[in-house]
């Protein structure tokens, strides 16, 4: 076996000529490339490939390389919808010598921002903007660059490309990312879904995501592209500052190209193609509450009802594995979650609004008088080894692995979902260790008589007899990724790589889509439930996850460090089309501090989805365990539950256009080079700003603030004016979390609760912000309200409303109004606006009015200021009502 340096610099292969390029049927381009000289550094080259690019939009080039002569693995085209590249032929086209550009003459192509070019001996190939000229992309080598031409190899393919000093790079995780947000030159990036916990630094976590943003910065205009390598096979990234070097197993090279310029266009771009964020309930919104080791149903309804008396929101309660009979899926324990009672306290609890959610592994207990594990066999429904369903062992014991690339499987699955929630009545369901973990390595059998033991501790060592397995290339390929940021080997505590999925498909090639397909399989089931919105929460992440479940960042510690890295891997999973993400708040073990999981829940409340959870090895950390916490979390949980209408509005905009609900602060300021690298801070949406405090002892917080005016959101009176970005020292004693409104906005929010379904019930408000002192300004914002229950999240079915919200603001008038589109839905519910806060208006000399849709509401003399004077809060009189309420309801344009 070949092994080299991870980060060697030996050029692995001699690259490719271009030996012919035509025109496809499709108005694509089609080549071939044929080897220049072989070698077989890390297995023989592949002699003969075709290459195939295409504008597939006017903003997104696809550029596809694989074997000409042979089919090879791809992302499966059924599991994420997208076009499929001309079939390979045998016919050769007419060649070219020169270097030729593919110059965008058929008029389709007109307005497309991305040039491709071509250079044909070697073949290298290059990608332009179009308005500016830059390169984003150039596998072309020269002497200075330790990188190869074009290797393509069964088991082994590396490409590279230039890229200038000053471009900030995010992305290509997950990963948990000790340097920030950004790329960190050197640092190693590792694709390969694995359960090793988040505390695990520049290393492959949990999901496999091969996309990055690349964000330029010349001379104060910024521009911004990504490039997604399509491919699931195990991969490392290296990234030099200077170049990007992909080194992957397996698989075609299927790059995708998005030309941005912004980083919000990017993300509807990355999303139009894997897939838009899936629409969630208005009740994912809530707070969550989960443990491992809630031991029986008095100590969940004891958690409920603790919650209720320390007045902090809770809308979800959460099972791990606790409620199972032998930690086996869909089942109850008889003893400690008897199904009459469970069901007693559902009732209850559903009656207040309440959700109930529970794990499931994909680990199916081999066990013979368990009804799952008999249907999966009875269907032929495992992954398989030699034939026979794959041995493995997770929490219930000896497991064998559902195959959700089975068309079978998908069906069972969606059975055995049918039937427990017959059984149980949950609302969402929780998939983890689907990278998949195993307990044990290699090719395991049960020994004659041997009971694995199920549950916690020595339930997670290997008691099966495994022997390894290193007779195939699949287990043990002649590259070695850095799996594990270790260079374990790549089967080691998961499925065999070797082992056989669904048409002879290998684990090899789509280990790091089982999740993903899981997920898929677990949505599918939901929806064909009472037909409602599913609700998911998957571990394993792949490209195009979001747009069927939610992920949580895994097992972290209670530490300051690992609540600062949560902020940069929750943004980077906005820009993975992941936006309903969070972490484990006052982290998973071992025991926090007490001001630590203070701190937590204050960011925490922030993050778009807001659970605490902890380990069964960990005391209990319920917010209201300790006095100071439980006050942080009225406090903070207490705006959030206010700001829902907020949070809701963004999730449809997650789903109509891929926007992140969490963001970092270069999406909303693009051309601020200080907020390019900053992993401290994030917005919602465009116009809240989180400032969390993130370390020990500390009572204050440095803060960076983008020019304009930032109200606080607590008292809105506070408020920071900054000419130029800069960093200002925010007081933030325990209790207090920094959240700033920005200037131009109207956001809508509601009177808050303990629970989000009373919540929305309450009337609503808006908080109006112009720059402070303005004469004139104005403001824009917007709302989206829908029935949640709908599986589908959009306009026109009439179960749902949206508001465009506008306000002016000169000579000495306000005005404030709206155009609303499908209002029936909020009026049937008897959603109006009560009251309107204007922000700013400090600069008006004397009386000013106010007119909403064009009608006075009151005279300025008899209006309440404030301490403050640039706050003005009008609570409206009944007479005034009406004229309030045809702000939802009247459509009106802009003036
Ligand atoms: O081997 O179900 O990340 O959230 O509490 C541990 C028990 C399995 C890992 C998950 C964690 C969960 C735990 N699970």
């Amino acid at each position: 076996m070949t092994t080299v340096d991870l980060a060697s610099t030996t050029k692995i292969g001699n690259g490719y000529r271009l030996i012919s390029v035509e025109e496809s049927p499709d108005g694509g381009l089609v080549g071939h490339l044929q080897i220049k000289l072989k070698n077989n550094v890390y297995g023989a080259d592949i002699p003969l490939l075709q290459l195939y690019v295409k504008h597939e939009t006017d903003s997104r080039l696809r550029v596809h390389i694989t074997d000409a002569e042979k089919q090879r693995w791809e992302v499966p085209y059924n599991l994420l919808p997208r076009e499929k590249p001309p079939a390979l032929k045998q016919t050769v086209g007419r060649s070219r010598k020169d270097a030729y550009t593919y110059t965008l003459t058929p008029s389709e192509y007109a307005g497309s921002e991305l040039i491709f070019l071509y250079t044909t001996d070697p073949f290298t190939f290059s990608v332009k903007r179009k308005s500016n000229g830059q390169t984003l992309f150039d596998s072309r080598s020269d002497e200075s660059d330790p990188y190869s031409d074009l290797v393509f190899k069964d088991q082994y393919l590396e490409i590279s490309t230039k890229l200038p000093k000053d471009a900030s790079l995010y992305g290509l995780g997950e990963n948990t990312q000790p340097h920030g947000i950004k790329l960190y030159p050197n640092d190693p990036y590792t694709l390969y879904t694995t359960d090793i916990s988040a505390i695990n630094l520049n290393a492959d976590l949990y999901g496999s995501h091969p996309v990055y943003m690349d964000l330029r910065n010349v001379i104060g205009e910024s521009s911004t592209h990504a490039v997604l390598l399509l491919n699931s096979n195990g991969m490392d990234v290296f990234y030099t500052g200077n170049s990007l070097t992909y080194k992957v197993i397996g698989g075609v090279f299927d790059f995708y190209f998005f030309s941005g310029p912004t980083p919000l266009n990017v993300v509807d771009q990355y999303t139009q193609l894997i897939g838009r964020p899936a629409p969630m309930p208005y009740w994912a919104f809530g707070f969550h509450q989960c443990r491992w080791g809630y031991h029986n149903l008095s100590v969940v309804e004891d958690v409920v009802e603790n919650y209720k008396k320390a007045k902090i929101p809770l809308d979800v309660i959460w099972n791990d594995d606790d409620h199972m009979d032998g930690h086996k899926d869909f089942t109850l324990n008889p003893t400690n979650y008897s199904r009459p009672k469970l069901l007693e306290f559902l009732d209850k609890i559903h009656g207040q609004g309440m959700k109930y959610i529970v794990i499931i592994d994909p680990g199916i207990g081999v066990n013979t008088s368990y009804g799952v594990y008999q249907r999966g066999i009875a269907n032929d429904v495992f992954i398989k080894y030699e034939g026979k369903p794959y041995l493995a062992q997770v929490w219930p014991g000896a497991v064998n692995f559902p195959d959700f690339l089975n068309p079978k499987t998908v069906e069972w699955w969606g059975d055995e979902i049918r039937r427990f929630h017959e059984l149980v009545p949950v609302d969402g369901l929780w998939i983890d260790m689907n990278e998949a973990s195993n307990f044990c390595t290699g090719l395991c059998t049960i020994p004659e008589g041997r009971i694995c033991p199920n549950g916690t501790g020595p339930g997670w060592e290997c008691c099966l007899d495994c022997k390894n397995i290193t007779k195939t290339r699949w287990d043990d390929p002649p590259y070695k990724i850095n799996a594990s940021g270790i260079q374990v080997p790549i089967g080691y505590k998961t499925i065999a790589t070797s082992a056989s999925h669904y048409n002879g498909v290998l684990e090899y090639d789509a280990h790091s889509i089982y999740g993903f397909s899981q997920a898929i399989a677990t949505h599918k089931a939901l929806q064909g439930l009472e037909g409602k919105r599913p609700f998911i929460l998957s571990r394993s992440t792949f490209v195009g996850l979001g747009h069927y479940a939610a992920h949580w960042t895994g097992d972290n510690k209670g530490t300051w460090d690992d609540l600062k890295y949560t902020i940069s891997t929750m943004l980077n999973f906005g820009i993975f089309g992941v936006p309903m993400v969070g972490s484990d708040i006052c982290g998973f073990y071992p025991a926090p501090t007490e001001e630590l999981c203070n701190r937590w829940i204050e960011l925490g409340a922030f993050y778009p989805f807001s659970r605490d959870h902890a380990s069964y090895y960990s005391p209990r950390q319920e917010l209201y365990q300790w006095e100071t916490v439980a006050e942080s979390a009225r406090n903070a949980l207490g705006m959030r539950y206010k700001l829902l209408p907020y949070l809701y509005t963004l999730n449809y905009q997650a789903h109509t256009s891929g926007a992140p609900i969490a963001r970092p602060l270069f999406f909303t300021f693009t051309n601020e080079t200080k907020c390019y690298g900053l992993s401290t801070q994030f917005m919602l949406g465009s116009s809240l700003m989180v400032s969390p405090v993130l370390e020990e002892n500390k009572t204050n917080v440095e803060a960076l603030f983008p020019p304009g005016s930032w109200y606080n959101m607590f008292d809105m009176t506070q408020v920071i004016v900054s000419k130029e970005a800069h960093y200002t020292t925010l007081d933030a004693p325990l209790h207090v979390i920094n959240v700033h409104l920005y200037q131009n906005t109207i956001i809508p929010m509601q009177q808050g609760g303990l629970i989000s379904k009373e919540a929305r019930m309450t009337p609503f408000s808006l908080v109006i912000a112009f720059p402070i002192g303005a004469t004139e300004g104005e403001a824009k914002g917007n709302l989206f309200v829908d029935d949640d229950e709908l599986p589908e999240m959009k306009l026109g079915n009439g179960y749902s409303t949206y508001v465009d919200f506008y306000a002016t603001v000169s000579k000495g008038m306000v005005k404030v109004w709206s155009d609303v589109q499908e209002s029936k839905f909020a009026l049937d519910k008897g959603w109006i606006i009560e009251k309107i806060t204007l922000l700013g208006l400090d600069g008006i000399q004397g009386d000013f009015e106010v007119e909403v849709d064009g009608k006075p509401i009151a005279n300025t003399s008899k209006l309440e200021f404030s301490t403050a004077e640039h706050k003005y809060t009008q609570k409206l009189k009944d007479s005034d009502q009406d004229k309030i309420k045809s702000v939802m309801t009247e459509v009106k344009g802009l003036e």
